[in-house]
C-alpha cells in the first residue's frame, strides 16, 4: 500500500491534522463480543466452610508404618507430640473419596525452576504449585470455589480463628497453637513477626508475588499479642478484604529460626544479596509448614519432596495428612507438563496454553487415556500493560521516557485497542469456541463483571491511526513506521519494547501477533522476551515500556488481592509504579480507580460494592488502563488413579489449581498404587547444603 505523508512543520498542521482526524472516527466503542457459548465440564457442591474443615483435638492419631518406625528408631516423638492441640481437621463429608490410604506419589513437570528455597526474600522455587505448597499462609483461598457465596470468606489456616474489635479497626488472629517446622522447631507469633518486620516492611526485602505493607492498607500496623496471638489496627473500619490478602501470595511465613540467622538486620556484614541467596537449591530438606519438604534437587531435571512428619493437618480419624508420601517436580517446560499429563508419564497439569487443546482432548478422549481432563470457565486472559510512570520508575532512557509520555496519552492507549483484531490472535491460538476477544479489566466469571460498564474499543485500523495522528504521531519519513513530533527524540521512528516470557508458547504467540497488527498500524513494537524470572524482575524493577501478561486472579474474583484492581500503593500495580523520588504520578482516572477501589475495600454493603465495580470496570476498560487480548477456559488434567479430587476445581480462580485440589487430602486406593517413589520410606532429615532424605534405620 502506498502511503501518502506529507513533511509537517509545527504544531498548526498537527491540529488541522488533529481536527480532520478526530472527524474521522467511524467505529463507536461499545461492549465486547458476547463469547461463544462453552460450559464448565463441571460444577462444584457449594458447602460452608464448616464443611470442609474444623480446628480440634482427637482421641488418637495415626501414621504411615515407616513413620513409625522412625518414633520406634526413636528418630521422631510420637504423631501425638508431633502435631498441634487442635490439628486443623478435613472433615469426611467434603471428601468426594472418604479418607484415604497412606502411599503413591503425585508427579508435577513444570516450566519454571528453582532460585532457592528463600520465598520471603522473593526467590521463586519453580511455580507450578512447588511454591504453593511449600509456603502455608495465615489464611487459604484456593478451595472457595466450592464455598457458597452466602459464605464466601478466607479459610483459616495458619490462623485458626480471628475476631474484630467493636470499632472494626482491630483484628485478633489466634494462631494454631503447638504445630511445628518439618524440622521439629516450633512455629509461634515470632514467625509471623518476622516476616512482618523483616520481610514487609523492610524496604530491601521483597517476597515472591511482591506483596508489601500497603498490601495489607496502607497505615496498617501488626502487633505480637503472645506466643500465638497477633493484633492488626487498620484505619479502614472491618476491611475483612485483607483476609484474602493474607492468603498465598502475600502473607506466607517462612523459618524464622533459620532465615534470622542470615538476615542483616541480625547478621552482622550480610548483605540483603547473601540473605536472599543463603538458601541455594542445594540446600535441602528446607524447613516448612507445607506437607512435603525437598529433600532432593538435580538441576534441570527433579526436586523430589518428602511427607512432612511434623505436618499439622488431619482426617476426622485421626490419620496425620498428607496421604500421598511424595511429591516430584519434572523440571521441563510447560507445554511438557500437558503432554505428560496426558501420556501419564505426569500427573497433574492446568491446560492453559491453547496450542495444546486439540491434541490433550483427543487423548483425553480415548478409553485408554490414563488422566481426566475437564474444562472450566473462561478464566485465563491476557493483557497489554502500557507503563504508566513517567517520574523515573525503571530508569528509562530518553526514547523510552518519551514512550512513557505517549503511554499517558489516552488517544495513543486507544489507537492500539482500535488497531488490535482480537478475534484473529484469538484464532491463532486454537479455533473453536475457546478464545474470546478481552477488553481488559474484570473478567466474565466474576460475579461482580458488568458488560455495560465495559467499553471496548473494537477493530478499526482507521480510528487507530486517526487516533495516532491525534497522538501526535505520523509517519515523516515515509517509511512505515510513525514517527515522534520532531522535537521529541529528533522526530525518530517510534520504537517501543514489549517485555514478555518465553516460558510459554501462547505468550510468544500473542507477543508474535501483536508486534504484527502493530506494524499494520504503523507502530514498530521491538520484543523484549526473555524467561519468566528474568520477566517478573523487569516487571517488578519497571524496566519496560509495554508488558504482555497473563493475568492474575484478582480479575476473576474481585474479592482477593482487590488492593492489586489499582495502583493503590507505591509497590502494587503492574503497569505503574513509584518513581525514584518514592511517589506515584497517577493520571486522574488511575486516582478515581485507586478511590474505588479503596471504597470498595471500605465497605461491607453488597449493593455499594456491585456499583463500585461498575464504576471500577467502566474506569479501566474507557481510559484503557490495560489493554485486553484474548479470553478463554482452562481445564485441569488429572491422573486418573488418585481419589478425592474435587469436582469442578478450576485451574485458577481464587488461586491455580494446585491450592484449589487441597492436595494433602489426594490418595491413591491400594489397588491403583504404583512404584514411582523415588525415596521410599524415607523422611526430611536436618536442614542444610548436601544434605537429604533419612531412613529409620
Ligand atoms: C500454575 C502456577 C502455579 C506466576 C506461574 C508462572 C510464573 C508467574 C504464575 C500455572 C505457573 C503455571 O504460573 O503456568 O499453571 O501451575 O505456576 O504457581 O507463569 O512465571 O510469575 O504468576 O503463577
Amino acid at each position: 500500500m502506498k502511503r501518502h505523508t506529507f513533511a509537517l512543520g509545527g504544531a498548526g498542521l498537527m491540529l488541522g491534522i488533529s481536527l480532520i482526524a478526530a472527524q474521522a472516527q467511524t467505529v463507536a466503542p461499545t461492549t465486547p463480543p458476547a463469547p461463544p457459548q462453552f460450559d464448565a465440564q463441571q460444577t462444584p457442591t457449594f458447602v460452608g466452610i464448616a464443611d470442609i474443615l474444623e480446628f480440634k483435638a482427637l482421641p488418637e492419631y495415626h501414621e504411615p508404618d515407616y513413620v513409625r518406625a522412625f518414633v520406634d528408631a526413636g528418630k521422631l516423638p510420637p504423631v501425638a507430640e508431633r502435631l498441634p492441640k487442635e490439628p486443623l481437621v478435613y472433615k469426611t463429608g467434603n471428601m468426594p473419596d472418604g479418607t484415604g490410604v497412606y502411599g503413591d506419589v503425585i508427579r508435577h513437570v513444570i516450566g519454571g525452576r528453582p532460585e532457592g528455597w528463600n520465598y520471603s526474600a522473593g526467590q521463586t522455587q519453580g511455580w507450578g504449585g512447588i511454591d504453593i505448597g511449600l509456603s502455608e499462609c495465615l489464611t487459604r483461598t484456593g478451595p472457595l470455589f466450592q464455598v457458597k457465596a452466602e459464605e464466601l470468606a478466607p479459610l483459616p489456616n495458619l490462623a485458626k480463628s480471628w475476631e474484630w474489635s467493636e470499632d472494626g479497626h482491630e483484628l485478633t488472629m489466634h494462631l494454631i497453637e503447638g504445630a511445628k517446622w518439618s524440622d521439629g522447631d516450633p512455629f509461634d507469633a515470632e514467625d509471623i513477626m518476622f516476616y512482618w518486620n523483616d520481610v514487609l516492611i523492610d524496604p530491601q526485602v521483597t517476597p515472591l508475588n511482591g506483596a508489601s505493607p500497603e498490601t495489607f492498607g496502607e497505615g496498617t500496623t501488626l502487633e505480637q499479642v503472645d506466643a500465638y496471638t497477633i493484633k492488626w489496627t487498620f484505619k479502614e473500619v472491618r476491611p475483612t478484604q485483607y483476609l484474602y490478602s493474607m492468603a498465598y501470595g502475600n502473607f506466607c511465613p517462612g523459618p524464622s529460626h533459620i532465615l534470622k540467622a542470615e538476615h542483616p538486620a541480625y547478621k552482622d556484614g550480610a548483605t540483603y544479596d547473601q540473605f536472599k541467596n543463603a538458601f541455594p537449591p542445594e540446600y535441602l530438606n528446607m524447613p516448612t509448614m507445607g506437607g512435603w519438604a525437598p529433600v532432593e534437587y538435580r538441576a534441570d531435571d527433579i526436586i523430589v519432596l518428602r511427607r512432612n512428619p511434623y505436618y499439622w493437618k488431619v482426617d476426622e480419624n485421626g490419620n496425620q495428612l498428607p496421604y500421598l508420601d511424595e511429591m516430584q517436580y519434572r523440571l521441563s517446560t510447560w507445554a511438557d507438563r500437558d503432554v505428560q499429563a496426558v501420556a501419564g508419564s505426569g500427573d497433574l497439569s492446568n491446560l492453559e496454553q491453547p496450542e495444546s487443546f486439540v491434541e490433550a482432548l483427543r487423548r483425553s478422549a480415548e478409553d485408554s487415556a490414563p488422566a481426566r481432563l475437564a474444562f472450566g470457565a473462561r478464566t485465563i486472559s491476557y493483557s497489554i500493560y502500557p507503563n504508566l510512570s513517567a517520574n523515573g520508575w525503571g530508569e528509562p532512557d530518553a526514547r523510552g521516557q518519551a514512550v512513557r509520555e505517549l503511554n499517558r496519552n489516552l488517544d495513543f492507549r486507544k489507537a492500539i485497542s482500535y488497531a488490535l483484531d482480537r478475534q484473529s490472535l484469538g484464532e491463532a491460538l486454537v479455533r473453536g469456541p475457546f478464545t474470546s476477544p478481552y477488553a481488559g479489566g474484570l473478567m466474565v466469571p466474576t460475579s461482580y463483571y458488568d458488560d455495560a460498564s465495559t467499553v471496548y474499543y473494537p477493530y478499526s485500523l482507521e480510528d487507530a491511526k486517526a487516533l495516532l495522528e491525534q497522538a501526535g504521531l505520523v509517519d515523516t519519513d515515509g517509511n512505515g513506521f510513525v514517527n515522534f513530533p520532531a522535537d521529541v527524540q529528533g522526530g525518530a521512528d517510534v520504537e517501543i519494547t514489549m517485555l514478555s516470557t518465553i516460558d510459554y508458547q501462547t505468550d510468544k504467540s500473542l507477543a508474535e501477533g501483536v508486534i504484527a497488527q502493530m506494524e499494520r498500524l504503523g507502530l514498530r513494537v521491538i520484543s523484549q522476551s526473555q524467561a519468566g524470572n528474568q520477566r517478573d524482575a523487569n516487571e517488578q524493577a519497571g524496566k519496560f515500556d509495554w508488558t504482555l501478561r497473563r493475568n492474575d486472579s484478582e480479575l476473576i474474583t474481585v474479592v482477593q488481592n482487590t488492593q492489586n484492581l489499582a495502583p493503590t500503593g507505591p509497590q502494587i500495580s503492574r503497569g505503574h509504579r513509584a518513581g525514584t523520588d518514592g511517589t506515584q504520578d497517577l493520571l486522574p482516572f488511575e486516582q478515581e480507580m485507586v478511590d474505588t477501589v479503596n471504597a470498595f475495600v471500605g465497605t461491607a454493603d453488597p449493593a455499594e460494592r456491585i456499583e463500585l465495580m461498575k464504576t471500577y470496570q467502566h474506569l479501566f476498560t474507557e481510559n484503557v488502563y490495560g489493554i485486553g487480548l484474548t479470553q478463554y477456559p482452562g481445564a485441569l488434567i488429572i491422573n486418573k488413579r488418585f481419589a478425592n479430587v474435587p469436582a469442578g476445581t478450576p485451574i485458577l480462580q481464587f488461586n491455580w489449581a494446585e491450592d484449589g485440589l487441597i492436595r494433602e487430602r489426594l490418595y491413591v486406593p491400594e489397588d491403583a498404587q504404583t512404584t514411582n517413589e523415588l525415596h521410599p520410606d524415607t523422611l526430611p532429615g536436618a536442614p542444610g547444603k548436601g544434605n537429604g532424605p533419612i531412613a529409620s534405620n
